[in-house]
């Protein structure tokens, strides 16, 4: 027969399900609906066999869904604003909505080029106002509710691009792309108040149980929930300042005894008091502004202080003092802003103590440790233990000493208040949303002298991004727009200043899975529509967002539950993240990067070399790395499906390692995706000839061979489904090489019954055929009309099992000779005790033990076990 060719056969099929509006799904459809969603791509300019992988999962499932019965909804859109754009329109001259309307473009003709069941009715794309509309719209609401505030906040300041970046965009103290040394400002700035959450958020995770482990665990980490307590150190009087105590914050009490110092943050008001009195302070606070805010940086940098000349009482120990320090690891915006130092339990502590040669005293001895010869080196101990060298505290676990120490504190008393008082602080800050950029959706406030800060009344929204900006100034080209921010008050009708930040991309991206549910209402969403198809049943993308994304979208939902635009907390009932696909790398020997496509790998034996495809000069083969234009070891989807085909590639992404996990991208490894598929021609091919050429075939037969076939092909079509339900693509992809094994030995087989046989193998086919149609869906269609089946496989209900052909029949029984076990026997389940007793007799271990012996008596419990007696 012909060879298969998918370049011929893709685009026909995309068409056919195109024509026929396969994949578009309707709201008021009856039937239970399945929401299948992977993370929309931002429009980069091309797709990457990251989406590629992302996408083929994603399809597998909405495809198998469908087949199942289930109102499929699986729509695609674009994340589409945000820096990248911005920076093209610099390097190109031209408008970032230009470059990214041109790249979606792009992307969308290679999605469909892949086959992707996708219902394109709902694209949507960030970007367009009549997206963003709703966004102002519900940012609006939101403000009403309480829910978005307006406050002066510490940010971290690129003075190159002229813009906030957020923590993520600060790398070593730098701005990620102009390497600018990032400077610390207080900008009033637009949040979300996403901490009012921070318990609720937190609590949900539990119920999040189809969603990874880690991703759970790394959402809890960043909400970041401790118990702890705040503690009143009584100031020693001194001129420097009329303050009378410095009120801190810690979660080891425990440690009180093992204090040494006392810190402040550099942006503490007694700090800021006592640094216009002391230059010195006052350069080493401006020196500690200098370096960015993130707390990446400063967990890196070398831990700084200065002593503040200030003493306070120790609180448990008469008659010591502890200096009071400021230090350049203690951020104002968590806690008090102040701590108490105990360098033998704390790292960072201790890397101070040992550099202003503090004192470290160990008051927890570890389990096991001896008390006399326990000493702090260089690394704090942070292990569990039992206190010690503390007083009235001695003897107790951690867990105890934190609850005595914590009611010792609360009976006494500095200036008039409870010395200490229990307090529960999240990590989890106020979601900062303003962007002095360009392109994003634009925040719809007006600011007016007398009237305040108003809301952009809603029938004048969308406020739309004005097209004809210029950047040829750093900044915010919405702020140097000539006219676009000079608007009159809603409210008194002076002349007010529209707001110049935009919003950001991840508020964007927080609410679009609840929009594609109705994509084109004149409303956010059409509650009760959202309501039916909320939660998002699988949800599919990087682990990359484990936090941000995911935590945004969490909290966004249920900022809209409060605005009554959905009815529900959770966005997300199943998450998956997928694993990376890498690639070798290679090096020439002037030890640049050079592409896979410029790379010959010859293999003799067990070595593998590389040469240069034109020049043959030497290539060093490097380890495997995620693809990467760093790297250069990136292939191109594009050249995969001009080469092989979108069914190959999506197939090879699926079978070669679990979905978690990374993929190793190889031409050997699409090779054989490749040679697959043409097997699977081949055997529809013999399969129709042996059916043309038999008058008689019998479907369903008990035949023993026909049997056979079949319970391997119910087992089969078990197993995928199964296997497709829990994600576990290759396994599923190893059920159906299997299977294929199977039906290629029946085509060749030479039978005693040919008609039960064909029938068997044909049934078997059109089985395999629906099972590779989620993977492979143009060449399942392919195959399903030449085996002359009306409809489109992509129609077809998902293949019936029938149960009595999934029951394992072979019993092992067990073999007891004389009441002791001997062996034991694997036989068809009902075979007749006599031939049972025959098999027995003949085995080689039973003739060994009866040694000639006759055996009196040989009782035989069908499907049970075998006793001899001799
Ligand atoms: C004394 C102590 C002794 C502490 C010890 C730790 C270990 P988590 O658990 O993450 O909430 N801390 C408090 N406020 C701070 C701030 N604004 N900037 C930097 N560090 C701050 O961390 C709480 C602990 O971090 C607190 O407990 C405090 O140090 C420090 F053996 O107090 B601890
Ligand atoms: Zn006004």
């Amino acid at each position: 027969g012909e060879r298969y060719n998918p370049r011929e056969m893709e685009p026909k099929w995309q068409q056919v399900w195109n024509d026929a509006k396969s994949f578009v799904s309707a709201n008021d459809d009856p039937r239970e609906p399945y929401y299948v969603l992977e993370m929309f791509p931002y429009p980069s300019g091309r797709i990457h066999m990251g989406h590629v992988r992302n996408y083929s999962m994603g399809d597998v499932v909405a495809r198998y869904y469908r087949a199942k019965g289930r109102n499929v909804l699986h729509p695609m859109g674009w994340d589409a604003f945000g820096l990248p754009a911005e920076n093209a329109a610099i390097e190109r001259g031209m408008n970032p909505g230009t470059w990214t309307r041109q790249n979606i473009e792009a992307m969308k003709a290679q999605l469909k080029s892949m086959g992707l069941s996708i219902d394109w009715t709902r694209e949507i794309a960030t970007c367009e106002p009549e997206y963003y509309k709703h966004q102002q719209s519900m940012f609006i609401d939101m403000m009403q509710a309480g829910l978005v505030t307006r406050k002066k906040s510490k940010v971290n300041w690129d003075p190159v691009d002229m813009t906030v970046l957020a923590n993520e965009q600060v790398i070593d103290g730098k701005g990620w792309r102009s390497g600018a040394v990032v400077e610390q400002r207080e900008l009033t700035q637009w949040f979300f108040k996403i901490s009012d959450y921070a318990e609720e958020l937190l609590e949900a995770l539990d119920g999040l149980t189809e969603w990874p482990e880690k991703v759970r665990i790394m959402q809890r980490n960043w909400i970041g929930k401790s118990e702890g307590l705040r503690l009143l150190f009584e100031l020693l009087p001194d001129d420097a300042t009329a303050a009378t105590s410095i009120e801190v914050f810690t979660t080891r009490p425990d440690t009180i005894f093992g204090a040494s110092f006392i810190a402040l943050s550099p942006d503490h008001p007694l700090t800021t008091e006592l640094a216009a009195g002391n230059p010195a302070l006052a350069e080493f606070v401006a020196e500690c502004h200098r370096h960015g805010t993130a707390t990446e940086t400063l967990e890196k940098a070398e831990k700084l202080g200065l002593f503040t000349g200030l003493r306070v009482k120790h609180p448990v120990i008469e008659g010591a003092t502890l200096p009071v320090y400021v230090a350049n690891f203690v951020l104002m915006d968590y806690g008090t802003g102040a701590i108490f130092g105990c360098p033998a339990h704390d790292q960072r502590d201790l890397d101070f103590a040992r550099k202003y040669d503090l004192p470290v005293v160990p008051v927890v001895l570890p389990d096991g440790a001896d008390a006399a010869s326990f000493a702090i080196a260089d690394e704090a101990a942070t292990d569990p233990g039992v206190i010690y060298n503390s007083g009235f505290l001695d003897g107790l676990t951690v867990d105890a000493a934190k609850k005595a120490i914590a009611e010792h504190f609360a009976g006494r008393k500095v200036d008039g208040q409870p010395q200490g008082k229990v307090e529960v602080n999240y990590r989890l800050r106020d979601w900062g949303l303003s962007r002095q950029r360009y392109w994003g959706a634009p925040i719809p406030i007006i600011h007016c002298e007398t009237c305040g800060t108003i809301p952009v009344p809603k029938k004048d929204l969308p406020v739309v991004l004005p097209a004809d900006v210029s950047f040829d100034k750093p900044g915010n080209a919405l702020d140097h727009h000539p006219t676009w921010k000079h608007v009159n008050c809603p409210q008194c009708g002076g002349a007010a200043r529209r707001e110049t930040d935009t919003m950001d991309t991840f508020v964007d991206s927080s609410w679009y899975f609840a929009r594609f549910t109705a994509p084109h209402a004149e409303t956010p969403t059409i509650p009760a529509v959202a309501n039916r198809w909320l939660p998002v049943d699988q949800y599919i993308g990087g682990v990359e967002h484990a936090i941000l994304h995911l935590l945004y979208s969490r909290f966004f939902t249920r900022a809209m539950k409060a605005t009554g635009h959905v009815d529900l907390d959770e966005p997300f009932k199943g998450l998956f993240t997928q694993g990376m696909v890498t690639h070798e790398t290679y090096k020439s020997s002037a030890g640049e990067w050079v592409p896979p496509t410029e790379v010959v790998v010859e293999t003799t034996g067990e070595q593998r070399a590389a040469r240069h495809i034109t020049s043959g000069a030497p290539i060093a083969i490097g380890s495997v790395e995620k693809m990467s234009k760093s790297k250069k070891n990136v292939v191109d989807p594009d050249e995969i499906v001009a080469t092989y085909g979108a069914d190959t590639a999506r197939w090879f992404m699926l079978s070669d390692s679990p979905p978690e996990r990374d993929v190793q991208w190889t031409e050997a490894g699409v090779e054989g995706a490749s040679r697959f598929q043409q097997r699977v021609w081949r055997l529809v091919g013999e399969t129709i000839a042996l059916v043309e050429q038999s008058s008689d075939i019998v479907r369903g037969s008990d035949d023993d061979e026909a049997k056979t076939l079949r319970k391997a092909v119910h087992r089969a079509v078990h197993t995928v489904g199964e296997d497709i339900e829990g994600l576990r693509f290759n396994r599923a992809v190893a059920q159906i090489y299997e299977l294929t094994n199977a039906l290629v030995r029946a085509a060749g087989l030479a039978s005693a019954a040919p008609a039960a046989r064909i029938g068997a193998l044909q049934e078997g086919v059109e089985r395999l055929i629906q099972l590779i149609a989620p993977m492979m869906p143009h060449l399942a269609e392919t195959c399903w009309q030449a085996l002359g089946k009306t409809g489109l496989v992509t129609d077809a209900p998902w293949p019936e099992v029938d149960p009595a052909l999934l029951v394992d029949d072979t019993v092992t029984l067990p073999i007891q000779v004389n009441g002791k076990r001997r062996g034991e026997i694997a036989v068809a389940k009902g075979t007749p005790s006599a031939e049972v007793e025959k098999l027995v007799l003949s085995m080689d271990e039973i003739v060994r033990i009866l040694a000639g012996q006759v055996p009196k008596k040989i009782v035989v419990v069908p499907d049970r076990i075998v006793n001899v007696v001799v």
